[in-house]
């Protein structure tokens, strides 16, 4: 994954570790640099971030000639690749988890985003994490409107070993959501995780239908899955849910089937919120935490 950074970022270290530059050739390398990260899915705005600070640091060093291999530009890179991503931190979230829990209310998280970004595969799979960390939890299929996200749900369900509250298609999605917090909240489980619908086209009536679910079930957390594959439009995406509904937290689907890589950086930048987790595969046992280092190593040491 993420081979088209890793690629940005190696040539550049390349080609600047042969010889001392002038002013000018630092800045074609600037150039050169933003033109691939954008190539690569990192938004314009943050392209430019990343190049100006490059700029600075190449300054600093564009007397003198850089050693084998590259070893300073690459730990110039890091960071500036550590200014702009944001790690959300799980232990965090579990340890808020195990408050809620001794106060006896649910947790309750709210997950939203475009339609096929991953956020029933997720909620499955953070059903599964949290039961492996002590936390059984109950998924509310508030996703009534697309043909056959019940199903789906029921079956991740069952294979996490986790129930899911669900009623028919059409059904208010809000209510499908309080019932299932009610349910927990009398059968003392300590984690609700609410499945909703995304659209195509992220409209204004999918953002009010989110906000009302919010509204009726005031959840601990909001998270926004998004698409490592969607690229810039999932930067859009998850702002129109921050402005709309508010969100917390992100999770990035698919990282795993993500070669260009830019996704991570321009949603953490733009949005301001903490990656919390990322999607490494279809497997309910496919979510790691996020961390800087995951990208830092995948991008400078190709792991
Ligand atoms: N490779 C890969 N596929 C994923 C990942 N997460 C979800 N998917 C797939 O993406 C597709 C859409 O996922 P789904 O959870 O139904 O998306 P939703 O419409 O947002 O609920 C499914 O085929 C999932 O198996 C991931 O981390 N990696
Ligand atoms: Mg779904």
């Amino acid at each position: 994954m993420l081979e088209g950074l890793r690629k940005a970022f190696r040539s550049l270290a390349e080609e600047l570790k042969t010889r001392a530059l002038s002013e000018r050739e630092v800045e074609r390398y600037v150039e050169d640099f933003k033109l691939s990260l954008i190539a690569n899915d990192v938004a314009v705005e943050v392209a430019e971030k990343l190049g100006e600070e490059l700029a600075e640091k190449l300054k600093a060093l564009r007397l003198r000639r850089l050693g084998e291999p590259g070893a300073e530009i690459l730990a110039k890179i890091s960071e500036i690749l550590d200014s702009v991503l944001r790690e959300g931190s799980l232990e965090d979230l579990l340890r808020r988890i195990e408050e809620k829990r001794r106060s006896g209310e649910p947790f309750v998280i709210l997950f939203v985003g475009p339609n096929g970004s991953g956020k029933t595969t997720t909620v499955a799979k953070l059903a599964s994490l949290l039961k492996r960390r002590g936390y059984p939890s109950l998924i509310a299929a508030s996703d009534t409107f697309r043909a056959g996200a019940i199903e789906q749900l029921r079956k991740l369900g069952e294979e996490a070993g986790v129930r899911v509250v669900g009623q028919r298609y059409g059904a208010d999605p809000a209510a499908v959501a309080m019932d299932a917090v009610l349910s927990a909240k009398a059968n003392r489980i300590p984690v609700v995780l609410i499945d909703t619908a995304g659209r195509t086209e992220i409209d204004r009536n999918l953002l009010e239908e989110m906000r009302k679910i919010k509204r009726v079930v005031n959840p601990d957390a909001v998270i926004y899955v998004g698409d490592a594959l969607a690229g810039n439009a999932a930067v859009e995406q998850a702002k129109s849910f921050d402005e709309y509904v508010g969100v917390d937290y992100v999770i990035l689907a698919k990282l795993d089937a993500d070669a260009r890589g830019g996704s991570a950086i321009s949603i953490s930048y733009q949005t301001g919120k903490p990656i919390l987790l990322v999607g490494t595969g279809q497997r309910l046992e496919d979510l790691k935490p996020f961390t800087k280092e995951l990208i830092r190593s995948a991008i400078i040491s190709g792991g």
